[in-house]
């Protein structure tokens, strides 16, 4: 770095390293988005209390994942809807005949309960709130006969 050519092409090289980083900053910012998406399903911290007549589901919701179980008992669900985030979320379940879902839009903080009667089959949930679906707030719920209790899980008597 004794002469001038030298010196600009230290320079030339630094810029070079500089654009590398911001691409590779980039990549990043993407790898981890890619990440963020494909862990959406597999958040397990919810809970299922079987009732007499169904079951009260736990549900939570912040940007942008809904956290709930995959598999329900059929029957009457109560679905307890915690927005643990800071925007507005809110709930909607679609199939079978069912299009339900708790308005107005949850504030963060708030809880709310959304009692529907399942029967088994695949339901579609989702936040209808802007492109909150496509970021990742969707899910399917199967909803199992009642029959079909795992062994294991709280106990119903049946009628
Ligand atoms: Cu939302």
């Amino acid at each position: 770095m004794t002469h001038r050519c030298a010196g600009e092409e230290t320079m030339s090289i630094m810029k070079h390293l500089w654009m590398i980083s911001l691409a590779l900053t980039g990549t990043l910012a993407v790898a981890l988005l890619v990440s963020c998406a494909s862990s959406q399903g597999k958040l397990g911290n919810t809970k299922v209390i079987r009732t007499d007549d169904g079951a009260v589901v736990e549900v939570n919701l912040k940007e942008y994942e809904i956290d709930m179980p995959d598999s329900i008992p059929a029957g009457s669900v109560t679905f307890k809807v915690s927005n643990t985030g800071n925007h507005d979320h809110t709930i909607r379940i679609e199939g079978n005949g069912i299009d339900r879902k708790i308005e107005p839009n949850m504030k963060g903080g708030e809880t709310k309960e959304l009692q529907v009667t399942l029967t088994a089959g695949q339901y579609k949930i989702t936040c209808p709130v802007g492109p909150h679906a496509t970021l990742g707030m969707r899910r399917t719920l199967t909803v199992t006969p009642r029959e079909a209790v795992r062994p294991g899980a709280t106990s119903v008597s049946q009628p």
